[in-house]
């Protein structure tokens, strides 16, 4: 069977499940937030990477379905958290450009916050630029997303064909620097300059700035230096179950 034929069975067949990596507040160390992950094993392949089936699941439009069982799960999970006793300030799920084709992403994202009871804005969704760029109604819908209070993330920023003039006309919160550039902080006078650069455009647009791939204590100490106090990264976490996520956060705050 080709891969493609498993994945179409993958989430009825529950092998699909989300990880979650821990945003931070440099200076504190308080949780701000969680990116939802998601996973997939498969039962005789063993885990299957997402590199290896977000673009197939992208190229044959199943991105579709796992986009809103991800989006569904991760949500639901928020509560579960509450439930337990443990207050996530925020979700951050990718979507792909695929998910905006159809035109239905508004009403999904709705109808999940209704059905899950999640606050609108407790939610983030992330989009890299090429989504915004690629995307003909792009700016509509997520004109749309940021009416029904949800908030948005520009990943991956930096490595895309970001026009500052699109990101100026949107209502985006937050630009997620690339972990590429913070990859060679320390030892890479461009990276250094690209990084600060970053986040004085957050600082004089009024976003929130992260930085993701934060893997080393030198690094988050670059970030809050200039100004950058938000991470994500092996530093502080790996992406881990929700378990984990309780057990860790439960007993810091
Ligand atoms: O942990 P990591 O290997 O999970 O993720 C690899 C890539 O897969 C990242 O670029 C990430 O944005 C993407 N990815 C992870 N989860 C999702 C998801 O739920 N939807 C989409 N569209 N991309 C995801
Ligand atoms: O592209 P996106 O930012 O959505 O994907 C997050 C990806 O980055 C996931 O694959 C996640 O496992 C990975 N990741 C998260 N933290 C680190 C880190 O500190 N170092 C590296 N190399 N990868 C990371
Ligand atoms: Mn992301
Ligand atoms: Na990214």
């Amino acid at each position: 069977l080709h891969l493609e034929t498993y994945l179409r069975r993958s989430i009825e067949k529950d092998e699909i499940f989300l990880h979650y990596q821990p945003q931070v507040e440099i200076d504190t160390g308080r949780l701000t937030g969680v990116e939802a992950l998601v996973r997939w094993n498969h039962p005789e392949l063993g885990l299957v990477p997402p590199f290896r089936f977000i673009p197939l699941a992208e190229d044959t439009g199943f991105i579709n379905q796992l986009g809103q069982w991800v989006l569904h799960e991760a949500c639901r999970q928020m509560v579960r958290w509450q439930e337990a006793g443990l207050e996530v300030p925020k979700i951050a799920v990718n979507l792909s450009v695929r998910q905006f084709e159809r035109g239905t992403i508004v009403g999904m994202v709705g109808e999940i916050l209704r059905e899950t009871g999640l606050a609108p804005h407790r939610l983030q969704l992330e989009v890299t630029e090429s989504v915004i760029m690629n995307t003909g109604d792009a700016l509509a819908f997520i004109n749309d997303l940021h009416a029904i209070g949800v908030s948005l993330a520009i990943d991956d920023f930096g490595t895309g064909y970001s026009s500052l003039a699109y990101l100026k006309q949107m209502p985006v919160q937050t630009l997620k620097i690339d972990r590429s550039f913070i990859k060679d902080i320390s030892t890479d006078a461009n990276d250094e300059a690209i990084v600060i650069a970053i986040i004085q455009l957050g600082k004089s647009m009024n976003l929130s700035v992260i930085a993701e791939g934060v893997e080393t204590e030198q690094q988050a100490a670059f970030l809050a230096r200039h100004g950058c106090n938000l991470a994500q990264g092996y530093y502080y976490s790996r992406p881990v179950t929700p378990d984990d996520i309780l057990q860790r956060w439960q007993q810091r705050d």
